[in-house]
């Protein structure tokens, strides 16, 4: 990874040329605004928003194995390398699963098949996790378009931002969850709370599914919070699985900041995601961890001290001793699809560090996708870039899941599943530009 040195010494010779009194946009590679920087550098100044002070960094290498071999071919990445990695970070990072039997019920609780006047078919359905005399409920709300050939493929999210954004009965409308939207280009669309597994407040692991499957004392490795939300897009899955209405081929996980870490665990541990949407994840997501750019590990786990496991609080201000980086997170979900996006203002989840972390898993990518290759230089504003498996987009503007990222999220889907609908697909064309 000398190259990643060599790199940043070119960006900060580039950026020193450009950077004074300089706030307008270019119309290539996206460069985050002077006055941001400026801005955030002063509010935060114990943390760093400039890209000529990101300090050197080694990654490690994604395709070395344990005992240092080298990953050529997509049977040993499969077989060897694929397995190790999702130990380091179930070990170091975001934690283990009980081993803790148990039973799941599924049951619809509301059907409305002229739901969105007709449009969709509104289906709420309690899932029920039982173990020994305790049970959870996880609360999956979906939508499901009508008229178009069925099963369809869906979008689940993982809510972290409340209800009000996710209303069944569409008297309230949240770009958060565009479920017109959605339904409209041919897809289900389909949400769960993340609180419903557990709230997100540190409370030593006592309520939700930590209480309900976690025995005897914790461990350095035991699940966090973010572990558990994966946990729960899952059980979502297993619900799926059983809903004729619903492509299981095509289910795509997604989420918006914590949510988005939580989404991209979710699909690196469930091979049944076949796309995994990072929205502005981040610090424990996307993002390069050995950046240092806006949140650090130190800072997040001050922070959010129940998200990890207790292992990953050995990284903060020890990024360099990490055994993994966020690419490797990335590379988890090969040879399936992954979007990741972030927001130009959004300097606190490092969207430079969120598209290198995806340019650096290419090359597992490529195993499986001869052909995928995305420029190192990030794309401009607005513009997304695609390549097979692999898709990125910056959004102008401030930390958030708006229309317009779900747009370029379905016209990936659209490319990587193939429109579920070309009509739905060409009719929302139309609107949209
Ligand atoms: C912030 C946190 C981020 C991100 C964000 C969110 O406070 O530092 O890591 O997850 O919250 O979820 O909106």
């Amino acid at each position: 990874m000398k190259k990643r040195i060599l790199r940043n010494i070119l960006v900060l010779i580039l950026l020193t040329g450009l950077y004074a009194g300089v706030n307008a946009q270019p119309s290539g590679s996206w460069r985050a605004s002077a006055e941001t920087v400026d801005r955030l550098s002063k509010s935060q100044p114990q943390f760093n928003y400039h890209e000529e002070k990101v300090p050197s960094y080694i990654l490690p290498e994604v395709l070395t194995t344990l005992n240092g071999k080298h990953v050529t071919n997509a049977r040993r990445w499969t077989q060897i390398r694929r397995g190790e990695i999702l130990e380091l970070f179930t070990e170091n990072v975001y934690g283990r699963v009980p081993a803790t039997p148990y039973e799941k019920n599924f049951n619809i609780t509301n059907l409305d098949k002229a739901a969105m006047g007709g449009r969709a078919t509104l289906k709420q359905v309690t899932i029920r996790i039982t173990a020994g005399t305790g049970s959870l409920d996880i609360h999956l709300t979906m939508f499901v378009p009508n008229g178009v050939p069925k099963p369809v493929p869906v979008f689940l999210l993982i809510d972290n931002r409340g209800s009000s954004n996710t209303d069944p009965t569409r008297q309230v409308k949240s770009e958060f969850w565009p479920a017109e939207e959605v339904i409209s280009r041919g897809y289900a669309i389909a949400v769960f709370s993340n609180s419903d597994l557990d709230p997100d407040n540190y409370d030593d692991f006592k309520n939700g599914i930590h209480g309900l499957l976690d025995q005897g004392t914790r461990r350095p490795d035991s699940w966090g919070t973010l572990a558990a939300w994966a946990w729960g897009a899952s059980r979502c899955m297993d619900y799926f699985e059983r809903d004729n209405d619903i492509n299981k081929d095509k289910i795509a996980v997604l989420g918006h900041s914590r949510g988005g870490k939580a989404a991209l665990w979710a699909g690196a541990v469930d091979q049944r995601f076949a796309l995994v949407i990072s929205n502005e994840s981040g610090c424990g997501g996307a993002a390069l961890a050995r950046r240092r750019f806006g949140e650090t590990v130190a800072r997040i786990n001050e922070s959010f001290p129940h998200w990890f496991c207790t292992n990953y609080r050995k990284w903060s201000g020890n990024e360099d001793a990490m055994p993994v980086d966020m690419h490797m997170l990335l590379s988890l979900i090969t040879p399936r699809a992954l979007y990741v996006d972030c927001a130009s203002d959004d300097l606190w989840g490092d969207p430079r560090g969120s598209y290198l972390s995806l340019y650096d898993a290419v090359p597992v990518f490529k195993l499986f996708d001869k052909g995928t290759v995305i420029p190192e230089e990030m794309p401009p504003l607005n513009k997304p870039v695609t390549s097979f498996n692999v898709g990125y987009h910056i959004r102008d503007g401030s930390h958030n899941m708006l229309l317009k990222d779900w747009n370029w999220f379905m016209d990936f889907a659209d490319k990587v599943f193939n429109p579920p609908s070309r009509k739905a697909a060409a009719d929302a064309k139309k609107k949209y530009n």
